[in-house]
């Protein structure tokens, strides 16, 4: 008898490694808030099988017993390992809602379908969740709440379909002030030692504060003070001192993001309007790198500007989550208006080889 090999996963939330056991699967009940053993569907047709299956969980046995129980949706061990995209920014610079218009965008919108891309939840009760404090608040025009990651576990858990390629995506996005001061030893930020890919978030007022208009220093008063913005962004450069080796060999991208305040300066209003409609060509990357890092040195922002010479793949972006500042009451005032927030992920994947093709080869280079 042959007996099937032991298939060892790593667990994105402890980060642990361990041969994964189906040998007591769970359901989540919201109304209980817990989870239970499963009721297997009648007659184990395998249709109905693999439907509930979609919905059941492994509890993670964390084999370092170093944090509270876990959960690992029971489809976990059909893919790969996931690619874990690591969010790093300064507090308020925008990465929550940078992130969650990229996953409306690609759970849904016209340009993930033109890139040929698909992709679908992975974590069915987290995404329950997902949807309605994110999805349907930023789909109706208001703001997203803070960040209040208290075990440091991820935002989104996604599987992204290209071609014949199914890759899960984790998206891990904690306080900016977490990675200053990491709480926990490090619990919150530990995910960076994970990382399969990096998305720096910087905020263009904040780099350019000519460009803030009269929301943003009333959002962010340090953009008025008369020593300018800080060109140094100590918040990437520790979290860069954490990764192992400096993380040069991971794919990176800097999205210069609430660009919608450089829509009248040159060129970034020419990026903003050029839409990709989903394909990325890695001679466009270049070009547009090459764009903001010239602004971004202009400003002095050399932290950021570093990036580029430290990781050796990495492009840079001009992305408006929102396209423009909420209001008082909370809301956006025409709705969100999203622009090239699907670019830098395309990129990432690109870079990290899900993404393949004659029009990306040497993305990032
Ligand atoms: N103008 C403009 N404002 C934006 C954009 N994206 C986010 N903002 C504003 O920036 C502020 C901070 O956004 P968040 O997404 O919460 O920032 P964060 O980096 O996740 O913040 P922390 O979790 O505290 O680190 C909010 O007031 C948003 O309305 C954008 O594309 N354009
Ligand atoms: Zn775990």
């Amino acid at each position: 008898m042959v007996t099937p090999a032991v298939r060892h996963v790593t667990c994105p939330t402890c980060l642990d490694s361990f041969a994964w056991q189906e040998t007591e699967l769970l359901e989540y009940s919201p109304k209980e808030g817990k989870y239970n053993p499963v009721v297997w569907p009648d007659g184990k047709n395998p249709a109905k099988v693999a439907d509930a299956r979609s919905r059941w969980y492994v509890r993670c046995p964390n084999p370092s017993k170093d944090g509270a129980n876990h959960y690992l949706p029971a489809t976990y061990v059909d893919y790969d390992d996931p690619l874990v995209i690591a969010l790093v920014g300064r507090p308020r610079s925008g990465k929550t809602h940078l992130v969650v218009a990229m996953i409306r965008e690609l759970l849904g919108g016209a340009a993930a379908v033109a890139s040929g891309l698909s992709a679908k939840a992975l974590d069915y009760h987290q995404h329950v969740t997902f949807k309605r404090t994110f999805l349907d608040t930023f789909e109706r025009g208001y703001q997203l709440p803070a960040t209040m990651n208290e075990s440091g576990s991820y935002l989104a858990w996604l599987v992204v379909e290209v071609g014949a390629v199914k890759r899960p995506v984790v998206f891990f996005d904690v306080a900016g002030e977490d990675f200053r001061n990491p709480g926990e030893n490090g619990r919150h930020t530990r995910f960076l030692v994970a990382a399969g890919a990096l998305l720096f978030v910087e905020d263009a007022p904040h780099v350019l504060p000519a460009f803030a208009e009269p929301e943003d220093l009333t959002l962010d008063p340090s953009l008025s003070s008369p020593f300018g913005a800080n060109a140094t962004n100590e918040y990437v450069q520790e979290a860069v001192s954490r990764l192992p080796e400096g993380g040069r060999r991971l794919p990176a991208v800097v999205a210069l993001t609430k660009s919608d305040r450089l829509r009248y300066l040159s060129p970034a209003d020419r990026w903003l309007r050029h839409d990709t409609g989903g394909h990325v060509h890695a001679k466009d990357l270049l070009a547009e790198s090459r764009d903001v890092y010239a602004l971004l040195h202009r400003a002095n922002a050399s932290s950021i500007t570093r990036l580029y010479h430290e990781f050796e793949r990495c492009t840079m972006h001009f992305v408006s989550a929102t396209g423009g500042a909420v209001g008082k009451d909370g809301r956006y005032r025409s709705g969100t208006r999203p622009a090239r927030v699907l670019v830098p992920f395309l990129s990432l994947l690109a870079m990290a080889g899900v993404l393949t093709g004659a029009d990306v080869e040497g993305a990032g280079r």
